[in-house]
């Protein structure tokens, strides 16, 4: 199994520690080995919490960061990356001068609050991204309220949504996820514009789906798909993760829904 994975490709993620699974380094773990991909995971920070609310966070040492990274680099063949929570300005700037020293294609979830409301960043975390992250990035995956912080642009309708890519791709490939609003995601590759259909779905596991979404695109990019395809096929994924409810809340466990 293991070299069965080792074969398909390998990755690393850089992100918080959520315990309870829905969500950062576990659920991005999850979501590599999903597609046979060999998963590793730097700690940037631990929080507390469960799918209802975040009570505490801690971040990581700078160094200690600094040095899961090379200790992984060093003897991994990682070329594509994904990252998650970042949580200050020194690690963004680490994060970003790491993806520049080895060379990494990065996958940026530019994660700023929990699906539970709470902040998972220092204030002004979009000027860190803008400033330092987005010109080394490979594609960045924001979701509605991150790319209005990123853009500076208003978004409340698919319009908007084209125009905050359209900002943002000057630097960067991006994808804008639109599960916030009606659905659709609006990817901008280069000059190429596309729209990803997708369905709105009523439901109670979205928590950690922006994490799930963003690896399954690195994983998809490991595995030989071009930015495109590994989009739509992510894109399937996730609906599919979300419609069997792969994030299961305690509650759903008791029903065994
Ligand atoms: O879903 C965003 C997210 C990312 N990373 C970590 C999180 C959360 C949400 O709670 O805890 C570590």
């Amino acid at each position: 199994m293991l070299k069965e994975m080792m074969n398909s490709g390998c990755s690393m993620s850089i992100a918080g520690l959520d315990p309870s699974g829905g969500a950062g380094i576990l659920a991005d773990s999850k979501t590599f080995h999903a597609h046979s991909i060999y998963a590793t995971c730097v700690v940037t920070a631990i929080t507390a919490q469960n799918p209802y609310e975040v009570t505490n966070i801690q971040k990581i040492d700078l160094d200690i960061i600094s040095d899961q990274i090379d200790a992984i680099l060093d003897v991994y063949p990682i070329k594509y990356i994904k990252t998650g929570m970042l949580y200050s300005e020194d690690i963004v700037k680490l994060v970003s001068s790491k993806i520049k020293e080895y060379q990494l294609k990065a996958v940026v979830d530019p994660v700023m609050i929990s699906e539970s409301g709470k902040n998972l960043t220092e204030d002004n975390f979009a000027s860190f991204i803008n400033k330092h992250l987005l010109k080394n990035s490979f594609l960045i995956t924001p979701n509605i309220h991150e790319a209005e912080q990123l853009s500076n642009i208003k978004i409340d309708n698919q319009d908007a949504m084209i125009e905050a890519s359209l900002k943002l791709s000057k630097y960067t490939h991006v994808v804008i996820t639109g599960g916030h609003l009606e659905g659709n995601d609006i990817l901008v590759e280069g000059d190429n514009l596309h729209i990803i259909r997708g369905n709105m779905i009523k439901t109670e596991n979205t928590h950690g789906t922006g994490c799930t979404y963003s690896s399954a695109i690195t994983s998809n990019l490991i595995k030989g798909n071009n930015i495109h395809d590994s989009c739509i096929k992510s894109n399937k994924f996730i609906q599919e993760s979300i419609k069997n409810g792969y994030n299961k809340t305690p509650y759903q466990f008791y029903n065994k829904i």
